[in-house]
Parts: C-alpha cells; sequence; structure tokens
C-alpha cells in the first residue's frame, strides 16, 4: 500500500488545491472513536468528519443497510420512480423533529443543499424575499448559501457576487457583547430587522441554535425563544440550521429542544445517515407543501443507499441512546476541559452542549483573539494523535466533536492528549 507521504505527492498533483484537509495522513479504516492511517498511525477522533458520524464509523447496522440496499438497487431517482426508504426516513424526521404540528419533509444531498432549499420554500410559500441571518453563521459554499455565511476566509473571498435580499443582524454572544441577556440581545437583532429590513419584507429568518463553523457560539438563555416568538408574530418563517447540531449531538435529538423551541422549518444533514451523503428539510406541511408539484428535487436527493443508511443511522441513535451518550461524554469532557481552562489563561471561556464543546483562546487578560495559540495547540494534538478542529469567525476556538459511540478509553486518552497539548 502506498504511504501517506506518496499518497500526498499524487495528492498535490491530482486535486485542486483549493481542498485544503486538515491532517496530510491519508485514512486506510476507521470506527468507533479511532482513524487508523495507511501507515498504521491512530488518531483519536475529535472530529466525526465535521459531526457526521455520530454512530460512529461504519456503524455495524448502516454497514449491512447498505450492503443490502446496493444489493437490491442502486438509484432509480425518487422524482422517476419513487421507493419506500425515501418515504420512511421522511415520516421519522416528521415524528422526531421538534413541533407537534403535522410535518412533511424533502430530501436533498448537502447541507448547503437543504439550506437552499429551505430559503426557496419560505419563499414560495410567504412571497416575501428577504432572508435574515446572524454574525458569525455558517451554512455553506454555494452563492446562496455563501451569502448566507458570514466569514470572508476561507468561504467567500473572491467568489461573488453573491445572491441578494440576505440581511445579517448581531447573534447573541455572551463572551462578547457584554453578556447581554436573551431577551436584550434579541431586542437589539429584532430592531434592526424592523428598521433596515422590515418585517413584512421578511421570508425566512435563518440561525443555528449553537452555531458550527463561526465559533460554537451558545446564545444566552431566552434568545431563540424571543426570536421565535417575534416570527411567528411577523408571518416569518423561522428556520434552524441543525446540520451540525442535530441527530443527538447536543444531548438531544435537536438543539432547538433544549429551550422548547418548535421551527417552522428545520434544515438537516451530516449526522443523519452514519456518514453517506443525505440532507433534508423538515417543517410545517402548509410551508412545505405551498410549493407546486415538481417545485422540488434533484437527480439523487433521497438516494436509496444514502435513505438505507439514515434509517440505520436513526435506529442505532435510538437503540444506543446517543442523545445520552451526548451527555456522557459532555460531562466528562467538560469537566477536563475546564480544569485545563483553570490552569491556563490563554483559554477563556469553555462552552458548548453535549458532545459539542469548545475553547475560546485568547491573549490572556484580554479578550483578543490569538488564532496562532489555537493553531498551534491543534497542531500538537494532531501530532500526538488526537484529531482536533479549528473554528470561529477569529480562528480561535479548538473545538471537540467526538462520535457519540466512541468508547470511554478512547475519550479519557484523547483527552489526556489534549491535556497535554495545552503544556
Ligand atoms: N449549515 C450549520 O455546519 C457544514 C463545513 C465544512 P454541507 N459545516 C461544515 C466546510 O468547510 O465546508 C454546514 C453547517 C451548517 C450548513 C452546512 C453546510 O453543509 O453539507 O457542507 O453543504
Amino acid at each position: 500500500m502506498a504511504t501517506s507521504e506518496e499518497l500526498h505527492k499524487r495528492r498535490v498533483e491530482a486535486v485542486a488545491r483549493g481542498v485544503g484537509s486538515t491532517i496530510p495522513a491519508y485514512v486506510d479504516r476507521a470506527g468507533g472513536g479511532t482513524i487508523t492511517d495507511v501507515d498504521g498511525r491512530e488518531w483519536i477522533d475529535f472530529a466525526a468528519g465535521i459531526a457526521v458520524t455520530n454512530v460512529g464509523n461504519s456503524a455495524p447496522r448502516v454497514v449491512e443497510a447498505v450492503r443490502a440496499q446496493v444489493e437490491r438497487f442502486t438509484h432509480t431517482c425518487f422524482m422517476v420512480a419513487p421507493y419506500e426508504s425515501y418515504v420512511a426516513v421522511c415520516e421519522q424526521l416528521n415524528a422526531l423533529t421538534p413541533g407537534g404540528f403535522e410535518k412533511r419533509s424533502a430530501l436533498f444531498n448537502s447541507g448547503a443543499e437543504a439550506v437552499e432549499n429551505a430559503v426557496k420554500i419560505a419563499r414560495h410559500a410567504t412571497g416575501r424575499p428577504a432572508v435574515v441571518v446572524f454574525d458569525h453563521a455558517y451554512h455553506g459554499r454555494t452563492n446562496l448559501t455563501m451569502a448566507l455565511t458570514a466569514k470572508n476566509m476561507p468561504y467567500k473571498h473572491r467568489f461573488g457576487p453573491f445572491a441578494g435580499e440576505v440581511y445579517r443582524v448581531p447573534m447573541s454572544y455572551p463572551l462578547r457583547d457584554g453578556g447581554l441577556d436573551g431577551a436584550t440581545a434579541a431586542a437589539r437583532s429584532i430592531e434592526m430587522i424592523e428598521k433596515q429590513v422590515g418585517a413584512e419584507n421578511v421570508a425566512a429568518l435563518l440561525i443555528e441554535p449553537i452555531q458550527g463553523e463561526g465559533g460554537f457560539v451558545v446564545p444566552a438563555e431566552g434568545f431563540l425563544p424571543a426570536l421565535r416568538e417575534w416570527a411567528t408574530a411577523a408571518g416569518v418563517v423561522f428556520v434552524a440550521d441543525e446540520i451540525q447540531t442535530g441527530f443527538c449531538r447536543t444531548g438531544d435529538w435537536f438543539a432547538c429542544e433544549h429551550e422548547g423551541v418548535e421551527p417552522d422549518l428545520i434544515t438537516l444533514a451530516k449526522g443523519i445517515a452514519g456518514g453517506l451523503p443525505l440532507a433534508a428539510v423538515t417543517g410545517r406541511a402548509d410551508l412545505m407543501d405551498a410549493v407546486h408539484v415538481g417545485g422540488l428535487g434533484g437527480t439523487y436527493g433521497g438516494n436509496p443507499i444514502a435513505c438505507a443508511a439514515a434509517l440505520a443511522s436513526m435506529e442505532t441513535m435510538r437503540e444506543l441512546d446517543l442523545a445520552a451518550a451526548a451527555r456522557r461524554i459532555g460531562a466528562v469532557m467538560g469537566e477536563r476541559l475546564r480544569a485545563i481552562a483553570a490552569g491556563d489563561p490563554r483559554v477563556v471561556e469553555v462552552r458548548g452542549r453535549g458532545a459539542m464543546l469548545a475553547m475560546e483562546i485568547v491573549v490572556p487578560g484580554t479578550l483578543t483573539p490569538d488564532p496562532a495559540a489555537t493553531a498551534a495547540i491543534s497542531a500538537a494534538c494532531h501530532a500526538a494523535g488526537l484529531l482536533t478542529l479549528t473554528c470561529g469567525t477569529y480562528g480561535n476556538v479548538l473545538r471537540f466533536l467526538p462520535p457519540l459511540a466512541i468508547s470511554d478509553d478512547e475519550l479519557g486518552r484523547g483527552l489526556d492528549i489534549l491535556a497535554a497539548a495545552f503544556g
């Protein structure tokens, strides 16, 4: 077998430079909470492919379901010749997502595609043009979703012009907004919408209940409910982007449940199908069904292999109670992260929920972000066998997203490596 170094040389000659990788090692196999490269080196996985393999890599039920489906048929296109698994995934999403009202779902391939479709549906149903998003938001890399995403580098730089009718308002970010309470932070954002856009022009308010790429920003309590309440009164479609927070990651099936928020539409992807590409928009039947027949779709959306994987993933989450696992991981990890923070003044905050935790890194005694220190700590983890990711508008957040199927032993070893990387 080729070595990671050899593969890297081939990659540089063959793969476009614009596609980056966190580590220069090439995967041979992965399972549970460990990734092994072609040279036999191991990493404890605190990335889960960016919050995707919540059930673990090659989870047994997923492998079995995919194998069985591949043998029956690989693709007919649901828009041409439909099949049961697509319907079954939609039934499950309608039942699992928050909101006791009647729902419908539609399936797509990627998170960005789900977000694009949620905006299409909200615009179509309301007849309004504007979309409101937040500082630090991340919603994807397609043209519309780049417009919805806040951060220039690396996502938007020189890729414009971007789609119009996108308006950005402040996020509740307690560490950096002077600790505004949720209601006050929401009032500030709402006033900006009303004065600068006009509520009657707004089709959708789109928000990540805990921001992912933007820095694992957890809004102050009451922020999401206040926005939800305003959207209802204003006839604005409240869209929760749960692409990173969904499927047990935060200790509930969906992060909105934490404060009892019921979105009109939810965008889903990542954890939905144990690593196979699948995404969805789930929401109020009246909104979803407003769109004319044939108005939504795509060749691969709800591919049968991805649907089989999704059904097996959701079954695994239920069977192993992975929401409880996320809470357990959060308790163990949170304690260790707070201990590290207590002994290192660069860590200004430990935040997150369940198995979605982060540390924000600053110049000690200030709120000045320190992306160089963040990158150095992350690199030390990689060198010592722990796969960590960074995020944040300022590149100064270390984030931890282990598979929810990680073993106690792997989790403990990973946290030991992390503690050592802080020195
Ligand atoms: N919405 C909340 O987290 C994807 C992006 C990685 P896609 N986040 C990882 C990268 O650098 O491209 C994401 C998300 C939220 C939307 C998306 C987009 O999902 O499946 O990557 O299109």
